[in-house]
């Protein structure tokens, strides 16, 4: 195996470790939400003292998790202090050191020394002491999964095979994108073993849309708009249509993908602009384009068919941007010669 990991190191840092900060990016997933309720689990049975906190909040359709109650958002006046005297810090799912937000920031201050393990293409991560890296794994859970097989070759623990599961199929669409692999099935299976439940969790995450949710897909749908011979879908969301909605930030989640469902459409593209001069923008590519790359060039990054950005400035100029530069880079894949 050319990518083995040492999963010794982290052993070895935990061992020496008294209070272990665990985290993951800015608007978590299941991925590094179920990693980090998965690593809780284990470093509470050693004594540690363990605490998720988040640079943003838990969303809702996460609250089912053993240890969502566990995950707290970032403040300073309340994290600060505990920060101040971690000794170790664990860093899920990042892709890049900045999607930390203020968490980044006391790590950098109080010199907590730092482990990255990922399965994203790295933007910007030599600011950690470690870098555990995993380009093919499907998920970061999957990673986690080697960790925590030796330490229980039995069974898992229920907490842990749940956190594993759900990153799992956060990740792979439920086991339906190109980054599906037989081990995933496999990690999957094993969970299933020893007393997850596909359909709660499943229920849990994709059937408990909030009503501003599904009034927003509405809107959407609406206005939705289709460029390059209709392999490009993009729409935009702005904060009257959030307002009319009175939808929340985490209520876009997933967008993109369900708009890339459309026969024909091999990339969708979401512009939505988050805050005052600041816009989110989400890509997602069916496999016939790689989107990566764009969003590299936006400053954003993520894998070849889902990737995304934060850009600054206001929703019409980012679309125009965004949308000249995605559809530059479709062009040049269709005609390689011509780039
Ligand atoms: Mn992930």
């Amino acid at each position: 195996m050319l990518k083995m990991i040492d999963w010794e190191i982290l052993h070895k840092l935990i061992a020496d470790a008294k209070r272990i900060l665990l985290t993951t990016h800015e608007n978590p997933d299941g991925d590094g939400l179920g990693c980090a309720s998965a690593m809780l689990h284990y470093l509470n049975g050693l004594k540690l003292d363990t605490r998720i906190v988040c640079a943003t909040e838990l969303p809702k359709e996460y609250a089912f998790l053993s240890y969502a109650e566990s995950v707290e958002c970032y403040e300073p006046q309340i994290h600060d202090e505990w920060l101040a005297t971690v000794d170790l810090v664990l860093v899920f799912d990042i892709g890049d050191f900045r999607r930390l937000r203020d968490i980044g920031q006391q790590i950098l201050t109080n010199n907590i020394p730092s482990i990255n393990i990922d399965h994203h293409v790295q933007t910007n991560n030599s600011q950690f002491n470690y870098n555990f890296i995993d380009l093919e794994a499907a998920a970061t859970g999957e990673m986690l999964y080697d960790f925590f097989k030796p330490i229980y070759p039995d069974s898992l623990p229920l907490p842990i095979a749940e956190g594993l599961y759900t990153a799992i199929i956060n990740d792979t669409g439920s086991f339906r994108y190109s980054n599906t692999t037989e081990r995933c099935h496999e990690v999957a299976i094993e969970c299933i073993r020893v007393g997850i439940k596909p359909h709660k969790i499943y229920q849990n995450i994709y059937e408990s849309n909030s009503i501003p949710r599904i009034k927003l897909l509405g809107l959407i749908l609406n206005t939705v708009q289709f460029d390059f011979n209709g392999e490009l879908a993009w729409f935009k969301i702005d904060q009257n249509m959030m307002i009319q909605c009175a939808a929340e930030n985490s209520d876009v989640d997933g967008f993109t993908d369900y708009i890339r469902t459309i026969r024909g459409v091999e990339v969708a593209v979401m512009l939505y602009q988050n805050g005052a001069n600041t816009c989110r923008i989400n890509f997602r590519s069916k496999g016939k384009y790689n989107i990566q790359t764009v969003a590299q060039e936006m400053g954003g990054g993520g894998h070849p068919f889902a990737a995304g950005a934060v850009i600054d400035g206001n929703l019409d100029s980012v679309a125009h941007k965004v949308l000249q530069a995605t559809i530059n880079s479709l062009q040049s894949q269709n005609n390689p010669q011509d780039a």
